[in-house]
């Protein structure tokens, strides 16, 4: 290919879906009405959308096709054994449970192994595990090494466990109070920062000692497997299903969201070796999910996966996908606008705190900027910080803010091109110039859970 600094495409587009730019006082009314929280706003109203990379994906031609061969059977459709062989094939344990999203499986996994009073041991817990244990009784501990919290930190693996730490913790509270470890590859809230396979070689061994089953939360595991082969010594000749695959090794199963590294709209699944797991898992599977070969799927969705999971694999499209973060990062650099370092896998990560100095943690700089991002150029990014992981502790309810305050601009998969990366480069550049305009916000209403998704606010 022609030497060039811009990602080119490595797909040409076969059907289009218009997108149109709204006046700003029609999102300004928007935004009031949606209660400041950009998770209110109709997507029709949006112009480019980073809310997430989750479901967002465009499916290739081969993804629609097989649509057509959904085999729609209650129990036993062809399309659930395509997805038994592909994950059997990536990831390499015998049990694949399909749920309809990642968060179904970690619900039926948390459900069979974690109690009241335990802990669950994360490099960095996203939203919904972070949840899923807390709604058990249990705690949810972060044990990222230190350097995830300097957004400054150039580390080609910033998303791993703190190995001593894990130890140390483990023996602190007793190998019986911890029913599971889990990694998040990549770490999505320290930025989508990828993990070293020695890291998950080691955690893997700290695990094994204290006999602690350990999981990936696997929702990115092909854009982590690729940052393997171009940054961990001696990998750099391997496919990436061969990282993938030794990656997997390591774990005693994983989680998984086929939104993401899946390249579906919907679907994830739960997938180890152990049997009786399997058993307890698909008695919980069939309250709620439905019957354990579509676990809340339809055939045509179980065999969108299928093919998703293997493309995901491409190292043509893997190359681009990080390339496109990698040039939305650089040229918000270049403008002078603060973010978080090494560009991730999926999502650039604007420094909020950073951006907006005269905004205090309880007025919300990352939420506030998300909010002018959408009135000012109608581009839809998400607050990751004291909003969606701050929490009231103690008895006067003081609330704790989490080390980064960032807004995400989440890079859906094979949707967007360059110009409409510099679409959003240059919203943002033009931003930053006027950001002395822009406000801080209090909370009027909000659940106990997750409560980003529904919170209220108003402008101060
Ligand atoms: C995201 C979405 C989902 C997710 C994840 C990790 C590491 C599990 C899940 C759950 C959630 C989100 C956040 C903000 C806006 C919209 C959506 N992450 N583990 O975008 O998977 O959604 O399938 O239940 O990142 O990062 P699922």
């Amino acid at each position: 290919m022609a030497d060039t600094k811009l990602p080119v495409e490595p797909y040409k587009i076969k059907a289009v879906e218009p997108i149109r730019s709204i006046p700003r006082r029609e999102r300004e009314a928007i935004l009031a009405q949606a209660g400041f929280n950009v998770f209110g706003i109709p997507a029709e109203k949006v112009y480019i959308d980073l809310l997430t990379d989750s479901g967002t994906s465009a499916m290739s031609d081969s993804q629609w096709a097989g649509l057509m061969i959904g085999d729609e059977s209650y129990a036993g459709a062809r399309n659930f054994f395509n997805l038994e062989k592909s994950v059997q094939t990536v990831f390499g344990f015998t049990h694949v449970i399909p749920t309809h999203q990642g968060r179904a499986a970690e619900r039926v996994l948390f459900g069979a192994l974690v109690k009241k009073g335990d802990y669950v041991p994360n490099n960095i817990h996203f939203d919904t595990t972070r949840a899923n244990v807390e709604f058990l009784g249990a705690r949810a501990v972060d044990l990222a090494r230190a350097e995830a919290y300097d957004p400054d930190a150039d580390l080609p693996f910033k998303g791993e466990i703190d190995v001593a730490r894990l130890k140390k913790f483990i023996e602190a509270k007793g190998a019986r109070k911890v029913p599971m470890v889990m990694m998040t590859v990549t770490n999505n809230s320290g930025g989508g920062q990828p993990v070293s396979l020695k890291n998950l070689r080691e955690v893997s061994g700290v695990c094994a000692h204290h006999d602690i089953p350990f999981f990936l939360d696997a929702c990115r595991f092909a854009e982590n497997a690729y940052f393997i082969k171009r940054r961990e010594k001696g990998y750099e000749k391997k496919s990436i299903l061969e990282i993938a695959q030794e990656m997997f090794s390591y774990a005693d199963g994983a989680t998984m969201s086929g939104k993401k590294d899946g390249l579906v709209n919907i679907g994830g699944f739960v997938t180890f070796d152990d049997d009786a797991l399997a058993e307890k898992i698909k008695n919980l599977l069939i309250i709620s999910e439905g019957f354990p070969t579509y676990g809340g799927l339809a055939g045509r969705d179980l065999e969108a996966m299928a093919r998703g999971l293997l493309e995901a694999l491409d190292e043509d499209y893997l190359e681009h996908r990080t390339a496109q973060v990698a040039y939305l990062g650089g040229r918000l650099d270049e403008a002078g606008v603060p973010v978080l370092k090494p560009f991730g896998g999926h999502a650039v990560y604007v420094l909020a705190d950073r951006f907006l100095p005269h905004i205090p943690r309880p007025r919300y700089p990352a939420w506030a900027l998300a909010v002018a991002l959408y009135r000012e150029s109608g581009i839809r990014g998400v607050e990751i910080g004291g909003v969606m992981f701050g929490r009231r502790e103690g008895k006067g309810k003081k609330e704790v803010y989490p080390a980064l305050e960032m807004v995400r601009l989440a890079i859906p998969r094979r949707v967007y091109t360059v110009s409409h990366l510099d679409y959003v480069a240059e919203a943002l550049a033009d931003l930053h110039k006027n950001r002395d305009k822009i406000r801080g916000l209090r909370i009027v209403r909000e659940s106990p859970f997750l409560r980003h998704f529904t919170v209220r606010l108003e402008e101060i």
